[in-house]
């Protein structure tokens, strides 16, 4: 069922349509959610603090054992690639496998932590993350896939457990070298709550999210962030120079150890202009997460909207992985009344931004931003309210 240009799905469909595919009724029903980022951006690989929240858009999965040792895999998403088949004693990375090897990478994954798999099974998947939007449907789907096995093969292991190895998949298996922010939020969401977490400890508190009369408004610009991988990893290698450039001077293990004070005093050991510029976001995107929580404890939202449009601002020009349709949804969402503040989430080079809107503000600002959208790039943005949701589990139909 669509609505609002979303694909709307329960328990009950996911379980018509793996029947369909596979032509029995499937054992178990699982979901896996999306994630947005309230701030902390590009923050979790330099040792900084995060405070995400998992969301209702997200991947459902159907799944039955089999007898024999194949793994036969369907999306929902990408019926062209129709059925794709491995065997559990061979998870190698295929790049041709496409989609394929976020599944297998984790059992790759979970095998190299001591899971055995003696049996195959069926795994029919669909999802109403807007493709390439930055909401993570890889980390979705790499959870889902964990805690499906977790069932069907009777792993001892905690949700913890599967968020490590949702992230190996990503940096060993695939190459992407992201931080644990994604499956973190993902496997360990709560409805309700953002997680505030430290990368630095992993030492993490569960927040409810009380914007007061505001919402979260995800605006998808719908420019895929498919190609960003290799200046992803790219923005973290220059972190990491920098940070060594640092550590001849100063005692710290990463750039979330530093205060701004201190970072201001070690510019002279990195004198690199670009260098610079990635780790100041580095450092200064800590400290205003850390403040915009602050300002939610104090109930300040004026302070916590400033926060998150100067986010956007420090990811645009320091840490340069905005483009210019986020720019356009962001600019013309904070030149509105009732939005407290604006900015691109995730990984950037395209997907989405947030922006925090008054409730009785939300139709007027989607409907300027969408025009001004539209009239500038030939093509739509699309809006979602977010609502924050239980990380992966399974769920009965
Ligand atoms: C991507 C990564 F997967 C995360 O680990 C994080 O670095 C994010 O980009 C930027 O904050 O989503």
């Amino acid at each position: 069922m669509l609505k609002g240009g979303l694909y709307i799905m329960d328990a009950a469909s996911i379980k018509q349509e793996y029947q369909d595919a596979f032509d029995v009724a499937p054992q178990s029903v699982f979901f896996s959610p999306g994630r947005i980022n309230l701030i902390g951006e590009h923050t979790d690989y330099n040792g900084g603090h995060v405070f995400p929240c998992a969301i209702t858009l997200g991947t459902y999965g159907a799944a039955s054992p089999r007898t024999d040792t194949t793994v036969r895999l369907y999306s929902g998403n990408l019926p062209k690639d129709g059925v794709l088949t491995f065997d559990v004693n061979d998870l190698s990375f295929n790049k041709g496998f496409g989609w394929g090897n976020y599944p297998k990478g984790m059992l790759y994954e979970l095998a190299k932590k001591g899971a055995k798999f003696d049996h195959g099974f069926d795994l029919y998947v669909h999802g109403n993350l807007p493709d390439g939007s930055g909401l993570s449907s890889s980390a979705s789907l790499e959870l889902l896939v964990g805690v499906i096995a977790k069932k069907l093969y009777n792993l001892e292991v905690e949700q913890m457990d599967l968020v490590y190895a949702g992230q190996q998949v990503e940096n060993d298996y695939i190459g992407l070298n992201s931080g644990i922010m994604d499956q973190f939020a993902i496997g360990m969401g709560k409805k309700d709550q953002a997680m505030f977490l430290d990368v630095n400890t992993m030492k993490y508190e569960y927040y409810p999210v009380d914007l007061g009369d505001n919402v979260v408004l995800i605006m998808n610009s719908n420019k895929s962030h498919d190609l960003a991988s290799s200046k992803y990893n790219e923005r973290r290698s220059q972190c990491e120079e920098a940070l060594r450039r640092i550590q001849q001077g100063v005692n710290v293990k990463t750039l979330g150890d530093l205060t701004k004070e201190q970072f201001d005093q070690a510019t002279y050991l990195i004198n690199d202009a670009t260098l610079i510029r990635r780790a100041r976001h580095a450092v200064f995107e800590n400290q205003r997460t850390i403040d915009a929580k602050q300002a939610l404890d104090d109930h300040d939202l004026k302070t916590f909207g400033h926060l998150v449009s100067a986010s956007h601002i420090s990811l645009q020009y320091d840490y340069e992985v905005s483009v210019p349709e986020l720019d356009t949804l962001v600019d013309t969402a904070w030149a509105q009344d009732g939005v407290l503040g604006a900015r691109i989430i995730g990984g950037g080079f395209g997907g989405c931004a947030i922006a925090i809107v008054s409730r009785d503000q939300v139709d007027h600002v989607k409907e300027v931003v969408g025009d001004t959208y539209l009239k500038r790039f030939g093509y739509a943005a699309d809006f979602y309210v977010a609502e924050i949701a239980d990380g992966t589990h399974e769920v009965t139909a």
